[in-house]
């Protein structure tokens, strides 16, 4: 039995414990001759080791488990998976093993019996009786034919884990109503800015090449902190190789890794970006090649708009499919005539005289419209803005322009301030104008992005009868100079905006929770208000812990731990090379423990709605894994899963039958976890021929400085230009600059604590209280500004935030924070009503702190750009 008592398992890991239960005598040491000396290396172990993937985050690392008499006894790397974290993992990595030993585990599903949303009044139920319980409303919103009354919301474990499997769940139940955290609350900014410039915009498909780089950029991005280890191994071992420079309003932990680190004012790295494309266009530091090759700077506009002058529909071949490309018109400075951009030998960056006109009407191209428009951008124009001497940015923009290859910031969580979207752009534009864009050492596209740019991908927008889209369109969003819309440019339909006001007007509503803790991570408090609305009938919760949201629920299922249960074959994040890896189960739940794998339980719900469901779901499964032609097999999978019930049968029948229909050797998976099937260098090359031939994910299939799809997107919303969504990249400044700040205001940065990932860690004694140095508990406040209020280092203060609401707080008086702002990090700490956790939060919910309040373009939840004022308690 590996079941602890909480007091004994205290005991156990005080002190002195501590180190060896994450250090050597576990068969691990530390090392410290890497630039991330947060990861831990494995040293040669015995006893059965089973490969899995790590998911106490969304990076994803490929591990081995060791397993002794069917008990986990330590997680580590598996060295086998080079082009990710080979043996190495990080702290929370390596504590996964608590997942399985932590006596705050819940042992069955929990039903309430008493109180209402946001109190406890649960009692364990058995698995059927739960089930049932959550069956019950599903059916009834089936019978009376209003699926659609079904709301899913995926948080980053249901989305980087389990996109497929819940999708596929809507699809058979035929909801369109699915909200996505991470896109709503991670991801959409960047993601749009990359894509529209012709990338592939998530995390894992577009990334800087730190291992080729010869200078990075790095903003809002702590790769020492925020860390996924795939990446930070790769930053981090070659990071005296090349020059970095981060920007970061806080001394992160990677800040402290830089040659330069630059206390950038928050929100304001845009300015930044500017004028380093400000010089690099004044000093003709830009690789005017790139850009006339591969670009579409030549392209011939209106000399006083951005539509196009001339273009027509052109057909190519990318990926062995037809694809209608957009050609363009160019000023030829071969033939020294106007000719479509297929056919131009050297098309000109910058009009001759005599081509000014055409056809009686002024033109010019993309390119003298971006230096035109950045003009204004001078580095002192930045300087007043970003606090950073205007010879620091020039020198910066010179370095950059002159080393290559460099690689610029691509982004992680991205949704804090309100000029996302163009700072991203920018970015993308500076990287494209020096022409480091798709080559080694500059910023690539995974294997992911490859294949997402050569299919063409399309955002991921919700169909218009969602109620989610509905109520995102139909909400009022004010720009900066004061002009409404409706919605934002490009409505996901995957957020949360108007979402309580649109559940308010009809009864029946139910909400499915996989993977995700909106009470604590929907900005604004919102999911709490829309979970006590009384038109809301059921919430159901799978999740892994008695998180947060669990309070607001009325039936809660346990899913048993990744150690726990297989996963299906899938490929490699963040890498250039095509490899696939699965997870195996590594050993069974402790005996008392009642919970099931993902998939199992998904299964479970639907059969008790219609057992016919089951089967369809098989099918849908296959499409959204990509293997279509394994349907029948899964379908078969399902059919004796029936039969059995058995935790984990049909998720270990459909790697099986992946493997069958893939034609994947399955034991040399079982045994390596990893299967490499084309190197890193095969990506590089891939990257280089989708730039060549311009195979890029836009209409004109180059990398667009000029982005076709906005100026369609202003077109099809009637949406006026506006410097939020300006085709070039615009200054917009944050939120929290509109206004000088008062003495006792602050805006707010935060930032991911490294020995916590989300709300999900809590629970775990040793990350949350021995491993967690105090200072990620507290809020920071410049000497500054606290000496002014009167504030002294570990004082109490009250803190009141845009949502009117206070909380208190503990500070840490530090210069390693912006005077401008307070850092609040993540608040880990439990919801009053639920039993005390492991973790004492000393810093306000931040969700709480702000209202739902979503960036112009996307829709994007902010997490930062608010205000906040700050007295002594
Ligand atoms: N205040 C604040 N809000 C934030 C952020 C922040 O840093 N601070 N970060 C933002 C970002 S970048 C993101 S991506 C989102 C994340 O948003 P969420 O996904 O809502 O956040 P988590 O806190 O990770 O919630 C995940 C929950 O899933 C459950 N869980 C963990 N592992 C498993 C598993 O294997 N299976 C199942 N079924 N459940 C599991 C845990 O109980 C945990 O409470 O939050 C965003 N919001
Ligand atoms: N330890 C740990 N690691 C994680 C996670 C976790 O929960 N815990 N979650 C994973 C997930 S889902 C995500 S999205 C990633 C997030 O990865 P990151 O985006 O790298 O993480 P953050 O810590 O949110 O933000 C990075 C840095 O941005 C800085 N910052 C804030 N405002 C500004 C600004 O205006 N300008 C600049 N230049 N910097 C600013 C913060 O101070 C912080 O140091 O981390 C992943 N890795
Ligand atoms: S970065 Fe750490 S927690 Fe995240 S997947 Fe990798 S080892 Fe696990
Ligand atoms: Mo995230």
């Amino acid at each position: 039995m590996v079941d602890v008592s909480r007091r004994e398992f205290l005991k156990a890991v005080g002190a002195a414990g501590v180190a060896a239960a994450i250090g050597s005598s576990a068969g691990l040491s530390v090392d410290r001759s890497r630039a991330g000396s947060l990861q831990l290396a494995a040293e040669p172990v015995d006893g059965e080791l089973v490969p899995n993937v790590c998911r106490m985050c969304t990076a994803g690392c490929s591990i081995l488990v060791r397993v002794r008499d069917g008990k986990p006894e330590r997680i580590m790397g598996n060295p086998r998976a080079e082009i990710l974290n080979a043996s190495a993992v990080c702290a929370r990595g390596n504590m996964g093993i608590m997942r399985v030993l932590n006596p705050d585990r819940p042992r069955k599903p929990l039903v309430r019996t008493s109180g209402t949303r946001g109190s406890w009044g649960f009692q364990e139920a058995g698995w059927g009786e739960a089930i049932a319980r959550a069956a019950e409303a599903l059916r009834r919103i089936r019978e009376e034919g209003r699926p659609d009354k079904l709301i899913i919301i995926l948080g980053e474990v249901g989305c980087a884990t389990y996109h497929p499997h819940a999708v596929a769940f809507a699809k058979t139940f035929k909801t369109p109503n699915v909200i996505s955290i991470p896109l709503s609350t991670c991801i959409m900014p960047k993601g749009v800015a990359w894509g529209v410039t012709g990338l592939a915009g998530k995390h894992t498909e577009v990334v800087p090449d730190y291992a080729r780089t010869r200078y990075f950029l790095s903003f809002g991005r702590n790769l020492g902190g925020a860390v996924a280890v795939g990446q930070t191994r790769k930053a981090g071992r070659s990071v005296r190789r090349y020059k970095l420079v981060v920007l970061d309003p806080r001394l992160s932990e990677w800040a402290a890794k830089a040659d330069e680190w630059i206390q950038i004012r928050p929100g304001t790295d845009l300015a930044f970006l500017l004028a380093m494309i400000n010089v690099v266009i004044e000093e003709r530091l830009y690789d005017g090649d790139y850009l006339a090759r591969y670009t579409n700077a030549p392209m011939v506009i209106s000399g006083d708009g951005y539509a196009p002058a001339k273009t027509r529909k052109i057909k190519k071949s990318i990926a062995g499919k037809e694809v209608e490309l957009v050609d363009f018109l160019v000023y030829d400075m071969a033939s020294k005539s106007f000719r479509w951009a297929s056919e131009a030998k050297a098309p000109a960056l910058e009009l001759p005289e005599e081509a000014r006109e055409l056809e009686g009407r002024k033109v010019r191209t993309v390119f003298e419209a971006l230096a035109e428009h950045v003009k204004e951008y001078t580095p002192e124009w930045a300087a007043e803005i970003t606090g950073v001497p205007a010879e620091t940015i020039r020198r910066i923009a010179r370095e950059f322009a002159a080393t290559k290859p460099a690689a610029v910031e691509t982004g992680w969580n991205t949704n804090k301030y309100w000029n996302g979207f163009q700072l991203y752009r920018a970015a993308a534009v500076l990287a494209a104008l020096t022409g480091n864009l798709l080559v080694p050492g500059g910023v690539v596209l995974s294997t992911a992005g490859i294949k997402s740019v050569l299919g063409r991908a399309k955002p991921p927008i919700a169909p218009d009868v969602s109620i989610v889209k509905k109520a995102e369109v139909s909400t009022e969003i004010v720009l900066s100079d004061g002009t409404r819309v409706k919605g934002p440019l490009l409505p996901l339909g995957h957020g949360y905006l108007g979402l309580a006001e649109a559940l308010k007007k009809e009864k029946g509503w139910v909400i499915l929770v996989v993977g995700a803790n909106p009470a604590k991570t929907f900005m604004g408090g919102v999911f709490k208000e829309i979970a006590r609305l009384p038109t809301v009938e059921a919430v159901i919760d799978i999740g892994y812990s008695v998180d947060d949201t669990v309070l607001y629920s009325d039936v809660f299922i346990p899913e048993c731990a990744y150690t726990e249960r297989s996963y299906n074959i899938h490929g490699f994040p963040f890498t250039t090379a095509k490899a696939l890896r699965a997870a195996f189960k590594a050993h069974d739940p402790p005996p008392g423990v009642e919970c099931k794998g993902m998939l199992e339980i998904l299964l479970d719900l639907l059969a008790a709605v219609d057992e016919k469901l089951v089967e369809k779901y098989a099918e849908v499964l296959a499409e959204e894994l990509g293997v279509p032609k394994c349907a029948g097999a899964f379908a078969e999978a399902a059919r004796r899963y029936l039969a059995s019930r058995r935790h984990d049968s049909f998720t270990a029948a459909v790697l099986e039958a992946q493997a069958r229909c893939m034609g994947v050797d399955l034991e040399k998976l079982k045994r390596e976890g990893v299967i490499l099937i084309k190197p890193e260098e095969w990506g590089l090359e891939m990257n280089r021929r989708i730039l060549e031939n311009g195979w890029l994910n836009t209409p004109t299939g180059k990398v667009e400085i000029l982005p076709l799809k906005i100026l369609g997107l202003m077109k099809k919303r009637k949406f006026p230009l506006k410097p939020e969504w300006h085709p070039l990249p615009t200054w917009v400044p944050p939120r929290w600059l509109s206004k000088q700040l008062a003495d006792d205001e602050f805006t707010v940065v935060t930032g991911k604590v490294p020995t916590m990932s989300y709300t999900s860690t809590y629970n775990n004694p040793l990350l949350a209280t021995k491993l967690t140095p105090p200072e990620h508990k507290r809020i920071w406040i410049h000497p500054s500004r606290a000496a002014g209020l009167g504030i002294r280092d570990g004082d109490i203060v009250e803190v009141c935030g845009e949502s009117g609401k206070c909380f208190k707080a503990r500070v840490w008086v530090t210069e390693a924070v912006h005077p401008d702002a307070v850092y609040i990090p993540p608040h880990y700490g439990p919801e009053p009503g639920l039993e005390p956790r492991f973790y004492e939060a000393e810093v306000p919910p931040l969700a709480e702190l702000t209202r739902d309040i979503v960036e112009p373009v996307t829709g994007a939840h902010l997490m930062s750009d608010f205000r906040v004022k700050i007295r002594k308690a």
